[in-house]
Parts: structure tokens; C-alpha cells; sequence
């Protein structure tokens, strides 16, 4: 017997937590004598790791480990939150720490819109009902929608209040009011056929479940494109903070428009004026109030604002992509505060309305720069600059300024000469 297999045999007999534990990563000790004994001294070992699995609540639902922090964080947007009742309505995503495109439902960002609440909404007393210009009205339970052929899409959603300025620290306060999540439900156009439209139908107004309904007209061809009735997120039920039983997804649309608790579909003839328009009107109040499809927006989520580069050398930057005209086709990162710009690398298929994750490999030389990114979408918008989003939207250009809807503009952060990454607005 040479010396080898009289190892491997030693290390079988002796170690019976080696065999117990390839037994409970569904390998038999017979399969792990095919292995030599360099791999089996992997199993065999007894390190000094505490074992984590075993306790009925990891067992049951599985939290994730104690050494990652990463937490939301209450956000102003537009107002205060917490408010002066102490709630908290607006809740940050904490984009730099973020991987691949999909927000995990514990940290999709939050908001809700002013005087709502979060609905304990029972699923088994839950219906939405479809009516207005419609052949015939329809309710359905949620067992109902759950029979009905289902989509399963990635989708971003941002709140129109996602606007950064010099003030903010760091890219959850300048950003983290937008996150992507995969959602499942079925396609509002196969419910709609089931109701039949009338002719007149043009608009249709969706509303939640709570005292303040969050009520939103939407054009009609936009029902029938893509809009989903989703009771899924991220592969589980939607949270309650996030529409529990049921929302709407209008993908591109601004963030309000996604209707939580959804409970009620009226079809109609004509834009109906609603709860969420009030506070939207500022300039013309014959146009729609709320601008419907988010611009192509981009973001480096690392490094950005608050984070230390230990030293000159090789940096992927990381960050998100993103538009309401449909997938990004390309993005541009710059490491010399705009002068030249290179193609990133896409890290995955771009989807449509989705975060789409691109990389640049810089190899930073020590000095102080500005390091940006931007995007352009399927239907070639290309992301603005700061001077052209205040010019769209007729404020004076600031680097502070306030425009009264969405801001997609390009985000510069500052790397200075000790590493540190500042705000490049400030
Ligand atoms: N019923 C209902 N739907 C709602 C809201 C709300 O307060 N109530 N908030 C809207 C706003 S302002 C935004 S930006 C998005 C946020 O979705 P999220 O909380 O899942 O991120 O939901 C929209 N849908
Ligand atoms: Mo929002």
C-alpha cells in the first residue's frame, strides 16, 4: 500500500466531521475518495470558523452575514423625512455598495408620497378592479391574476426627487433614490383585452389602496405596451414597502406613476387631474403635470463620494446605467474631468427600464482628478450635462441647482491627491 492511499484511507477513518460534512453538501464520502487528498484536505481540516447554519430563523429565512453593514438611510426629498410627525417617507438605496444590476428587496429604495402610509394590505381580501371605459368591468382576486399567463422582467424605478447637488456626501444621498428590481405579474394589456376598450379610451388612472390613493393618469398605449400588474420582487411577494400584494410597473415612467397597493384601474377619455399632480404644477397647468419618461442617466457608484484609494495604480470603476427610452447602448467614462472619453465595458445584456452595470479599468496616476461617466440609450439620447439640464429646465446654472423635475445630469466626483473621492459639485 503506498504511502499516498494509506493517507487518503487515515484521513476517511479518522475524520467523521469530513465525512459529515461533504455529506451535507450533498457528496458522498464514495464520491470524495475519487478526489486525491489535496482537495480532501479541505473538508478534512477543522478550521476555527464558528459554523452560522443550524439556528431555526437562518434555517427558515436567511439573513445575510453580520460583517456586511449596508444599510438605507432616510432621504430629504423635497422635504423633510422624517417630517414634522416624525415619519419617514423617503428612503435611499446605498447605491456604493452595490454589484451587478438587482437591488436586494431589503434595500430597494422607499417613497412615498405626502400624507400616505404603508398599507397592511390582506392578500386573501385584496382585488383590483377595471372599469371606466371598458365593455365590461372586471375584479379580480389575487388568485385570479396568479392563473393568468406571467411576465418576469427586470425594471428600474426612480423617484422624479432623485436630483444631485454639491451638498450631498456621497452617492446614496445623490443617487440612491433608484434601484432595480426583478418583477413578476401579469401584463396590464392581457387584462385590458379581457375588459374590451371602448373607443374613447385614451387615458387610464391607477390607485392604490391607501386614505391618500396615489393616483396617476397614464396614456393608454402605454398600458397596452408594458405596463405589468406585478405580485412579484425579486423572486419572492413584493414587500409591503414596496406595494404588498400588488403594484404597477410602467417601466421609463418617473417613479410616482408605479402605483403601490394597486386596487383600482379606471379607463378614461381624458387626463385626469389627481392627488399625485398637486405640488407638480408649477409652470404651465394645461400640460400634464409630471413629465412621464426618465432620460438617460448614468452614475459611478465606485469610487465615489466618502471612499479612500489606497494608492496610484489599477481601479475598476463601477457604476450604473439607465434610461426610460428603453436599454443603454453605450457608456463613456472619463478620468480627466471630461476631456476624453472611453468606452466602458457593459458587464451584462442590457435590458430595457433596467440598471445596467458598466466597468472601466483606470489605473490612476496619484494626481488630483474628476472621474464622470455618461450613457446613451437604444434610441441614441445621450445623458446631459449639467449646463444643458439647467438650460432645459430654465434655471440659472449652478453647480447647487434646483430644477423643478428629474435630473439626469453627467456626476463628477472629485479623487484628490490622497485618495479621498469628494462630491465634484461642491
Ligand atoms: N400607492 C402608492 N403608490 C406609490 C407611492 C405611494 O406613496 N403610494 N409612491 C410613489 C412614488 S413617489 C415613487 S418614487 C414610487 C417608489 O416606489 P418604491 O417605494 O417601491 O421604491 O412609488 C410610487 N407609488
Ligand atoms: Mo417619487
Amino acid at each position: 500500500m503506498d504511502s499516498k492511499r494509506t493517507n487518503r484511507r487515515e484521513l476517511l477513518k479518522g475524520g467523521a466531521a469530513l465525512a459529515g460534512g461533504l455529506a451535507a453538501l450533498g457528496q458522498t464520502p464514495a464520491s470524495a475518495q475519487e478526489h486525491d487528498h489535496s482537495t480532501m484536505a479541505i473538508g478534512g481540516a477543522p478550521n476555527d470558523y464558528p459554523m452560522i447554519l443550524g439556528s431555526k430563523e437562518e434555517i427558515e429565512y436567511g439573513h445575510r452575514s453580520k460583517y456586511v453593514t449596508s444599510v438605507r438611510i432616510p432621504h430629504p426629498v423635497g422635504r423633510d423625512s422624517p417630517d414634522e410627525f416624525g415619519k419617514v417617507m423617503h428612503v435611499a438605496s446605498p447605491l456604493q455598495d452595490s454589484v451587478g444590476v438587482v437591488t436586494p428587496s431589503s434595500l430597494h429604495y422607499v417613497a412615498t408620497t405626502r400624507g400616505s402610509y404603508m398599507p397592511d394590505v390582506d392578500p386573501k381580501k385584496h382585488t383590483l378592479t377595471i372599469h371606466g371605459s371598458v365593455d365590461r368591468a372586471l375584479t379580480f382576486t389575487m388568485d385570479d391574476l396568479k392563473r393568468l399567463p406571467s411576465v418576469t422582467r427586470l425594471q428600474f424605478i426612480e423617484c422624479a426627487g432623485n436630483r444631485h447637488n454639491g451638498r450631498q456626501k456621497n452617492v446614496q444621498e445623490s443617487h440612491g433614490m433608484t434601484s432595480c428590481a426583478e418583477w413578476t405579474g401579469v401584463l396590464l394589456s392581457t387584462l385590458l383585452k379581457e375588459c374590451g376598450l371602448k373607443g374613447t379610451a385614451t387615458w387610464f388612472v391607477a390607485e392604490g389602496a391607501e386614505e391618500v390613493k396615489g393616483a396617476s393618469s397614464m396614456p393608454i398605449a402605454k398600458a397596452m405596451d408594458d405596463c405589468v400588474i406585478a405580485y412579484g420582487m425579486n423572486g419572492e411577494a413584493i414587500r409591503p414597502q414596496n406595494g404588498f400584494p400588488l403594484r404597477l410597473c410602467v417601466p421609463g415612467f418617473e417613479g410616482i406613476f408605479n402605483t403601490k397597493y394597486l386596487r383600482r384601474i379606471k379607463v378614461t377619455d381624458r387626463y385626469y387631474m389627481n392627488y399625485n399632480d398637486y405640488g407638480h404644477l408649477d409652470r404651465d397647468p394645461t400640460e400634464a403635470a409630471l413629465a412621464f419618461q426618465i432620460g438617460p442617466k448614468s452614475v459611478i457608484t465606485k469610487p465615489s463620494g466618502g471612499m479612500q484609494l489606497s494608492g496610484r495604480g489599477y481601479y475598476e470603476i463601477s457604476g450604473l446605467a439607465w434610461s426610460g427610452g428603453g436599454a443603454i447602448r453605450t457608456v463613456e467614462v472619463s478620468t480627466d474631468g471630461g476631456k476624453k472619453w472611453n468606452r466602458a465595458e457593459i458587464k451584462a445584456t442590457p435590458q430595457r427600464m433596467a440598471h445596467t452595470r458598466f466597468g472601466y479599468m483606470w489605473n490612476w496616476d496619484g494626481n488630483e482628478t474628476e472621474i464622470l461617466s455618461r450613457c446613451t440609450d437604444e434610441i441614441g439620447q445621450q445623458q446631459p450635462t449639467r449646463e444643458q439640464v439647467a438650460k432645459y429646465w430654465n434655471v440659472p446654472f449652478d453647480r447647487n441647482y434646483r430644477v423643478p423635475g428629474l435630473d439626469n445630469s453627467v456626476m463628477p466626483w472629485r479623487v484628490a491627491r490622497d485618495g479621498s473621492v469628494t462630491n465634484g459639485l461642491a
